[in-house]
């Protein structure tokens, strides 16, 4: 708690599930931390930024709308951010998502195209603007969330899941190039999570949804956030530089054990 006690933490996609759900773990584990929260659904970071107020009076919270898919709307945030609040610790790479689970041939473009705006070059545009602070100061972490999919590709899911492995390789040379400095990268690839992000996937479709969680167990976004927030407060010379999170039912991307 000490280690991250004022320290400043941008999370991309804090509107729901992991981001969500990092945020408040962040609170709680240093109740003065300082957080820029972003997403494009405002209405539900001021929600949430209501949530952490009621669990400490003492954390700083900015509720920015950003759209990591669009680089003119980072490049906006970026050049934006108020005094103050510019002199980042952390980023948490967490917006993602995943649409369809078309077969290659079938995949519309619109599909491709918004898997991969946000899921890679928008982890890229905003890593690439906080490595300028963090290389100045020669301190900072970049925590970026891949996920079980960019190791273990499976049938259905191969744009999500070439994103995932592309959030992978860049995350690896990332901290290649930076072992000359005192900045940290990792990646946080979690197994099954019960989010927003299968209702996404379905396109709203609430059933198809449940169907994917029913007869498991699966992990909350809280038990992702644990994890985020643990390398987050590492000693400074600590990398956890991969990690690979299941629920204890599940042995891969499509391994999984069903009651
Ligand atoms: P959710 O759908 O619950 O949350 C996704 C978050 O990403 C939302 O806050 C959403 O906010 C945000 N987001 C989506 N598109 C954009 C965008 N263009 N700009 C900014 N924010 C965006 O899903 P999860 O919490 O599960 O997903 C978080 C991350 O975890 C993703 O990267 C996902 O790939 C990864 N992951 C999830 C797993 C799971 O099983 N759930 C497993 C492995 C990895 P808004 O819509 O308001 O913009
Ligand atoms: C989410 C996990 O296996 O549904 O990244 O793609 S999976």
């Amino acid at each position: 708690a000490q280690r991250l006690s004022r320290k400043t933490v941008l999370i991309t996609g804090a509107s729901s599930g992991i981001g969500r759900a990092t945020a408040l773990e962040f609170v709680r584990t240093a109740p003065d931390v300082r957080l820029i929260v972003t997403a494009r659904r405002v209405d539900a970071l001021e929600t949430l930024k209501g949530e952490i107020a009621e669990i400490s009076g003492a954390a700083e919270v900015l509720v920015v709308r950003l759209d990591v898919s669009d680089a003119g709307d980072v490049k906006r945030f970026w050049g934006e951010l108020p005094e103050g609040w510019r002199d980042l610790d952390i980023l948490v790479n967490n917006a993602g998502l995943v649409k369809g689970v078309d077969h290659v041939g079938d995949i519309s473009e619109e599909d491709i195209h918004v898997m991969y705006s946000t899921n890679v070059t928008g982890l890229i545009n905003m890593t690439q603007a906080a490595v300028k602070i963090f290389k100045a100061r020669n301190s900072g972490t970049v925590i970026n969330v891949g996920s079980v999919a960019g190791r273990e590709p499976y049938p259905g899911g191969s744009i999500y899941c070439s994103t995932k492995a592309a959030v992978r390789a860049f995350t690896d040379s990332l901290r290649k190039e930076l072992v000359n400095t005192r900045i940290r990268v990792a990646c946080i690839d979690p197994g099954q999570v019960e989010t927003e992000f299968s209702i996404v996937r379905f396109r709203g479709d609430k059933d198809k949804a449940d169907a994917v969680y029913a007869g498991v167990e699966p992990l909350t976004g809280r038990d992702i956030a644990e994890v985020v927030v643990f390398v987050a407060g590492r000693r400074e010379n600590v990398v956890v530089a991969d990690t690979l999170i299941f629920p204890s039912h599940q042995g891969g991307a499509t391994s999984m054990y069903r009651k």
